[in-house]
């Protein structure tokens, strides 16, 4: 990991523009990991933007956007439509938590610049970003703030309590508390977090804004049961859910003993049912998910399906599977 830092510091020591992108409805880990990072960066007295598009879709964020602001604590942000025309091929462009193109918030900026960095967690899918410079994927890590912990160690540097704070909140939200993918160097990440003041109570404040989204997660996650020995299925109530809200219930399916697929299904408007499917490698999703119309690749896909009910989508899917109820 050495190399990595090394590399990626004379990346930044080496460019006077530069922009960080998280993905699309950020969270505590890309964004904490972000702002971090920009400390970081402008302690090697350079510039840098964090691309945003909406700044108050998550309230706990927005809460901490507006607690960086009261403290005077440097956040140099800049709104995803003004970037087009101040990205050139020069520009040094670092993606925090995620590697695919059409998960990052601005897709179109990466054609534009010959100079990406990605540092990622997530199991490594076919549609990663190919054209970058310094590509750092490690499924071994808990969180994007791991790795920015560690980075901000080894450089020996240190970053505003609260900054702090939210990465410790990131790294919380991605380890469900501790209870995922958590190793030694997390624990690490987390007391590092904590030596340079994270502070616990207005972690805990802004963990709890996100409680009401969990545990209506967790409802349907309850629901869900196995469609035979290695697949789980979770059918939503009749409320509308954004895809990445499936998606996520899906991702959180996998967790669970025996699980090699997951499939959720829920409307995404009044005449559209949306199924996402996500698979731990084993099990090729894409080839179920094209039978219904849709496509991805072997891990996650998805599919959408007009005018139907969702018990008549699950029933399609059950006969695609070849499961039983
Ligand atoms: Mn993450």
């Amino acid at each position: 990991m050495e190399q990595i830092f090394k590399t990626l510091t004379q990346l930044i020591k080496n460019n006077d523009n530069i922009f960080i992108m998280t993905h699309q409805n950020p969270d505590f880990d890309g964004m904490g990991s972000a702002i971090g990072l920009q400390q970081i960066i402008h302690s090697f007295k350079k510039n840098s933007y964090i691309i945003l598009n909406n700044k108050e879709k998550n309230k706990s964020l927005a809460k901490s956007y507006k607690l960086l602001e009261e403290k005077a604590i440097y956040f140099n942000y800049i709104y995803k439509t003004k970037t087009f025309n101040m990205i050139n091929e020069n520009t040094l462009l670092i993606i925090l938590d995620t590697h695919k193109k059409n998960m990052t918030e601005v897709p179109e900026l990466i054609d534009k610049t010959n100079n990406v960095v990605i540092i990622d967690h997530h199991i490594k899918s076919k549609d990663y970003i190919k054209e970058a410079t310094l590509s750092y994927i490690n499924i071994n890590l808990s969180s994007t703030v791991e790795f920015m912990a560690k980075y901000i160690k080894y450089l020996n540097k240190t970053i505003d309590p609260l900054i702090a704070t939210l990465m410790l909140v990131g790294l919380e939200i991605d380890t469900n508390n501790f209870r995922l993918k958590t190793t030694k160097d997390t624990y690490e990440a987390a007391s590092f977090l904590s030596e340079l003041g994270a502070d616990n109570v207005l972690k805990q404040e802004l963990l709890q804004e996100n409680k009401d989204d969990y545990l209506k997660r967790q409802k349907l996650i309850e629901k869900s049961y196995m469609l035979n020995d290695n697949m789980a299925l979770c059918i939503a109530d009749n409320e509308l859910y954004e895809s990445k809200d499936l998606a996520y219930i899906a991702e959180q399916l996998l967790q669970f003993e025996n699980v090699a697929a997951s499939f959720v299904i829920g409307y995404l408007s009044k005449d559209t049912i949306g199924i996402s499917a996500r698979s731990l490698g084993n099990i090729n999703v894409e080839e179920i998910m094209a039978k219904l119309g849709g496509g991805g690749h072997l891990t996650e896909a998805a599919t959408q399906i007009k005018n139907s009910t969702l018990k008549k989508v699950e029933q399609q899917l059950i006969a695609v599977i070849g499961g039983t109820k």
